[in-house]
């Protein structure tokens, strides 16, 4: 049982005991009713405290059963609540570090709350697509007030114990303890104080009124309406949390059941709930176990101190580790700098950093133009010019210098990490860190793990990424890795829409209809279509036979490199974001056309998006089953932090599952029957076909 019973003096203490976070489980919930069971029994037992043990109250409902019958079975939380509702004795929560969802609600169905301060308090169950199920849409207005806890389960967002007590009038807590130490015998002695207090107080009977109701709910759903685009939980919250104030007790929570049982099987919950738990498996790696000794990370080096150096930089600065950056001119250090103080000083001026805090991390940051100044460093990371000659003279002085031990890291995108590691004597040591432009901004890091790479090492940079607040990855060596292979495909398939009958404008806009922040052009121009065009160079030396459009390279032989230089394939007003489409690259793209001799065709959104969303699926399966990446949740991972897949869809491989794979597989048989797209790409990877063909989904 993963509850445990202990009575103090008159007092039943349940615990609860599912560690990381005592998610409300099945066995968790059992525990809860046999120890309130044995409580009423108990005449000598006069009241109750339920507390959890270890960092948490209670984090909500256990994550992991969603989807299984566990989830539902009885007793359910809404029973478990009704339980301590239904005690002859009074139940006192006592709360601390986390209480989140069905955690909160837990509390909510107690009698009595005693909270430590520091304790973060949330109805996060928007986040994952649902609402508070059990009770929390109709309790915490009563509690909290309306306007306050409507915000907190709209937003889904954390806030502090103490806060919550400081609001006027509120109800959450009959009692703040002065410290998370203090908790455990205050709340006993609270539990004791309120022994004989009859009758027991029950939130559900606490009145729930707003005085402008109509226009306030009106208010805020024309708020979250625009909040809250794709997903359907948020406007719902606010209908439970309007059923609160409009009825009987029992009616709203009957409609707050109804909501959370419509949104448990939305796709948007789906996706939302996968990815929930696709990040958080992305650290773990098959053969590396989860008590691997790590390496003490106590000081970083970085060498080059441009675009990607300065923001590779600002994340160690922001978790409090000190950064050294070497420079060959003292020029280029002075821009380096100046960009990072420029970069925080923005967000001085935005309130989002706090000027003490900008000069500790400024204190943390020095420089140098030697690399023997290098060489206590724990890890060095080298974000230098992308070309394997530039790598090799710089992992050779990093070998001759670095400390035994150190761990010498590459930021390359495309670059071969295992001919880089064997420019030194210690491949072992070497990894490779792709982050993603702007540095300091992209949550997702690349960590390309290469033949040599030693255990401890990847173990070490895993941590140190959670650390650096950046959801790391795991990815083979291959060209472009994980993330890069697949937007190569996708972009493949862009050209060759152009070559078929489509405008720029119409592949992006079908793109972004399905959820993309930005299509592909857009992205071009955004990122700089000239990136692309050199990597096209390089891979018609090395992959002669990979077929492009030519369309792409014949902008950038305009010079039309995109936002940076005022053009791409929209034409950009300085200072404004706004593609405004070119007639005369519309026109490029049609001569283009009738040089090859094709009649353009017009073209549906549908097969625009199943075009290039498919690719990244067939790209994405070959990486799976060439063990590039360790499973598929990562390369959802991978493409929804690093390359703006919709969330709402879950990631490319979620989004196989939610159309088939049997509906991916015979589209793709249809594209690979035209004549101008690329055939032997379509043909279904071996592990697509397979599962297609065995009815089963992306595990
Ligand atoms: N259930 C199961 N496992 C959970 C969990 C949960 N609710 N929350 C966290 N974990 C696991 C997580 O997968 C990871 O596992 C480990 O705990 C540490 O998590 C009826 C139905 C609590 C603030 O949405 O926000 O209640 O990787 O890395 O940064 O209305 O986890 O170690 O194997 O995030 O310290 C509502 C979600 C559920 C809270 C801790 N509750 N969790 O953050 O650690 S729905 C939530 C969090 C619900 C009711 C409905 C955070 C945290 P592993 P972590 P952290």
């Amino acid at each position: 049982m993963t509850a445990e019973y202990k009575v103090h003096g008159n007092v039943a203490v349940i615990t609860l005991a599912n560690p990381p976070v005592n998610g409300l489980g099945l066995s968790t919930r059992q525990g809860i009713v046999d120890g309130l069971e044995k409580a009423q029994q108990d005449a000598a037992v006069k009241s109750i405290v339920i507390t959890g043990a270890g960092g948490a109250f209670s984090g909500g409902a256990d994550i992991k059963e969603f989807g299984t019958d566990k989830a539902m079975q009885e007793p359910n939380l809404n029973s478990v609540i009704a339980a301590i509702e239904n005690s002859d004795k009074p139940v006192v929560a006592a709360i601390h570090s986390v209480a989140m969802g069905g955690g909160l609600e837990l509390a909510l169905g107690c009698h009595y709350r005693v909270a430590a301060p520091g304790c973060s308090v949330a109805l996060p169950e928007v986040k994952l697509g649902i609402l508070p199920g059990a009770g929390g849409t109709q309790r915490l207005p009563r509690v909290l007030g309306v306007e306050p806890a409507l915000n907190m389960i709209v937003s889904g967002e954390a806030i502090k114990s103490e806060m919550l007590a400081m609001l006027p009038g509120q109800k959450l807590f009959d009692k703040l303890v002065a410290s998370p130490e203090a908790l455990a015998a205050e709340a006993l002695a609270f539990a004791q104080s309120v022994a004989d207090v009859r009758p027991l107080p029950l939130v559900r009977n606490l009145p729930c009124k707003h005085p402008q109701g109509d226009a306030y709910f009106q208010f805020a759903r024309n708020m979250v309406k625009g909040m809250s685009k794709n997903f359907p939980a948020p406007a719902k919250c606010v209908d439970a949390v309007e059923a609160a104030t409009k009825g009987k007790f029992a009616d709203g929570l009957a409609a707050e059941r109804e909501i959370f049982i419509h949104l448990m099987w939305t796709p948007e919950s789906r996706s939302l709930r996968h990815l929930f738990l696709a990040e958080r498996a992305a650290s773990k790696i098959p053969d590396v176990p989860a008590d691997t000794p790590k390496r003490e990370i106590k000081s970083v080096a970085v060498i080059g101190a441009g675009t990607m150096g300065g923001g590779i930089s600002m994340n160690f600065l922001n978790a409090g580790i000190p950064v050294k950056i070497l420079e060959m001119k003292q020029e280029a250090l002075d821009r380096g700098i100046a960009t990072i103080r420029k970069n925080y000083e923005a967000q001085v001026k935005k309130g989002k950093l706090k000027a003490d805090k900008y000069e500790q991390r400024m204190a943390l940051l020095s420089t140098t133009l030697s690399y023997d100044d290098l060489k206590d460093a724990d890890l060095v990371i080298e974000a230098v010019f992308e070309e394997i000659g530039v790598k090799e003279a710089v992992f050779k002085q990093l070998d001759a210098v670095m400390k035994p031990g150190a761990i010498l890291a590459s930021n390359t995108s495309t670059l071969d990490v295992n001919k880089i590691a064997h420019f030194t004597q210690r491949p072992q040591d070497v990894v490779g860190l792709h982050f993603f432009s702007p540095a300091n901004v992209m949550k997702l890091l690349e960590v390309v793990r290469g033949d040599a790479t030693a255990k401890d090492v990847l173990a070490t940079v895993m941590q140190l990424a959670k650390k650096i607040k950046k959801t790391a990855v795991v990815s083979g060596v291959c060209d472009g890795f994980i993330g890069n292979r697949m937007i190569e495909q996708y972009s493949r398939q862009a050209g060759f829409l152009l070559d078929e009958g489509c405008t720029p404008a119409q592949v992006d806009k079908a793109i972004e209809k399905f959820g993309f922040a930005m299509g592909p052009f857009r992205m071009g121009d955004l990122a700089g279509n000239d990136i692309g065009w050199a990597i096209r160079k390089r891979r018609a030396v090395e992959h002669p036979d990979m077929k492009y459009s030519k369309t792409a390279d014949l902008l950038c032989e305009k010079g039309r490199f995109g936002q940076k230089t005022g053009a791409g394939w929209y034409d950009y007003v300085p200072g404004k974001r706004d593609a405004i489409p070119n007639a005369e690259v519309v026109q490029m793209i049609e001569e283009h056309r009738k040089s090859l001799g094709i009649t353009p065709r017009k073209i549906s959104d549908e097969e625009i998006v199943q075009r290039l969303v498919f690719s990244l699926v067939n790209e994405a399966a070959h990486i799976l089953e060439e063990g590039i990446a360790n499973k598929a949740s990562d390369i959802d991972v991978v493409y929804i932090f690093g390359y703006g897949f919709p969330v709402h869809r879950g990631g490319p491989l979620n989004y196989a599952n939610e159309v088939g794979l049997f509906n991916v597989v015979q589209a793709m048989k249809r594209f690979a029957k035209n004549p101008l797209d690329d055939a032997q790409f379509w043909q279904p990877a071996p592990l697509l076909a397979r599962l297609a063909a065995e009815g089963k989904t992306f595990q």
